[in-house]
């Protein structure tokens, strides 16, 4: 569909789906009448930034259905995100909204080459985390045959890849990562594997990141993105080309904020990733902060797709450690450990405070060759990735070697960061 087109489909969707919250949800209306806005207000996308934002905390302050759209008996399906603070967010979805997941999630399988004549192994959890029954749904769609495994018990995960003959594989890619490792250390005969491609996604991961998955998997690695809050997995998806996510922009409207400011931003600006989803019944959000730090870009992609592409998520505009006045990103530490053949992309960022001066120490696993009795060799090693760290980071860290896997895996998303400053 050229641009144009979308526009008019999105502007008429946009436009239904303000006035079913303006008469369904008390919270929108409330919202809409302080701001002076009726329903018939709103008649092209170029008028969603005349609309108020959304953000989780007043999902927070609706728990658990406030901001429903739908009587409860419309609802089949609830699903939470985990909240590091207070009460998890809850999401609700119509036997409607169900199809259209299932619906965007079978396009996204489809741009990572699955068919169904595939086998996938979906190893995200199962359960109130959108990812498992997200891309459950969507590759039944598809047709594929799906292995619903879920996370963990990975003995398991590399038996059945071996024995039912996965074609693809979709988990979180540090689970990817270490599926990939423990491929090796249980010395698996790689030919029995019959892995091609993995849908990646629920967390940051870096350029690097993939092309060690790739090279441990034997496959090609693909990102997906999404949120709770929106749907799930396949809110955006890679295709073929691999030059950023395309946005399901015919159900989510995507624009970027200054996070400080609010101000909507023009493409190819770093800023704050904000959805409207414009045909979602239970819980239509408006204009919704993610706290994802992105780019958009709308020139067409070399696949002919004209859906504008997301980069690959920076870190959250509320995430991002602040370290003696210095920005970091967990990504760029990782980047760094990837570049260095020593390292392994396991590593976790501890941040203190001493004498009221911020500390940061990153231990990192060493690579077993390089681990050696040798004091002198490994102080060597330490230095030299602090070096590397200080000039992309900045700033100066401690650094810490440590053995091998003594770095806690994560079956789901991976804890990389531990900030001591917030309990003091
Ligand atoms: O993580 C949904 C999902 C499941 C996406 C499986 C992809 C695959 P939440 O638990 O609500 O939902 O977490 C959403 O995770 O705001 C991002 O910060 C982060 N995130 C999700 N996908 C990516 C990605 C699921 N591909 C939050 N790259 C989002 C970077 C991602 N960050």
């Amino acid at each position: 569909m050229d641009r144009e087109h979308l526009a008019a489909l999105q502007g008429q969707r946009l436009r239904d789906m303000v006035e079913r919250i303006y008469f369904n949800v008390p919270f929108y209306r409330n919202k809409l009448q302080e701001m002076g806005i009726e329903p018939g207000d709103i008649r092209t996308v170029d008028d969603l930034k005349k609309l108020p934002f959304t953000t989780k905390q007043d999902l927070r302050d609706n728990y658990p259905f406030g901001l429903f759209a739908v009587p409860q008996q419309d609802v089949v399906r609830f699903h939470a995100s985990s909240g590091t603070t207070g009460k998890s967010t809850v999401v609700g979805y119509t036997h409607n909204d169900i199809m259209m997941w299932a619906e965007v999630v079978a396009r996204s399988l489809t741009m990572a080459g699955i068919t169904k004549n595939d086998i996938v192994q979906v190893a995200y959890g199962y359960g109130l985390f959108t990812g498992g029954l997200g891309v459950h749904y969507g590759a039944e769609k598809v047709g594929a045959s799906v292995i619903p495994i879920s996370g963990g018990n990975t003995k398991k995960q590399l038996q059945l890849m071996e024995d039912f003959g996965s074609t693809a594989i979709a988990c979180t890619p540090s689970y990817a990562a270490f599926l990939g490792e423990a491929l090796v250390e249980e010395k698996i005969d790689r030919s029995k594997i019959k892995l091609k491609a993995g849908v990646f996604g629920a967390e940051p991961w870096t350029e690097e990141m993939r092309t060690e998955i790739e090279r441990l998997l034997g496959i090609k690695a693909y990102d997906i993105y999404g949120l709770s809050e929106v749907i799930g997995p396949g809110v955006s998806m890679e295709c073929s080309c691999q030059k950023g996510m395309h946005v399901f922009e015919d159900h989510f409207i995507p624009e970027i904020i200054d996070p400080e400011t609010c101000e909507v931003l023009p493409y190819g600006t770093l800023g704050e990733l904000v959805f409207t989803t414009v045909t979602k019944e239970a819980l239509p959000l408006l204009r919704y902060r993610t706290r994802d730090l992105t780019r958009l870009h709308a020139d067409t992609c070399e696949c002919g797709r004209t859906l504008v592409r997301m980069e690959k998520c920076v870190g959250r505009s509320d995430d991002m450690l602040i370290i003696r006045g210095v920005n970091v990103f967990p990504s760029q530490v990782e980047s760094v450990l990837l570049e260095m053949s020593e390292t392994r992309p396991h590593y976790l960022l501890v941040v203190d405070r001493e004498n009221n001066l911020d500390t940061l120490e990153i231990q990192v696993e060493v690579e077993d060759q390089f681990f050696s009795d040798e004091v002198k060799e490994l102080e060597g090693l330490r230095k030299r990735i602090q070096s590397n760290l200080a000039s992309t980071l900045g700033l100066h860290a401690a650094v810490r070697l440590v053995e091998p896997g003594k770095i806690e895996r994560s079956m789901g998303k991976a804890q990389r960061v531990v900030d001591n400053r917030k309990l003091k």
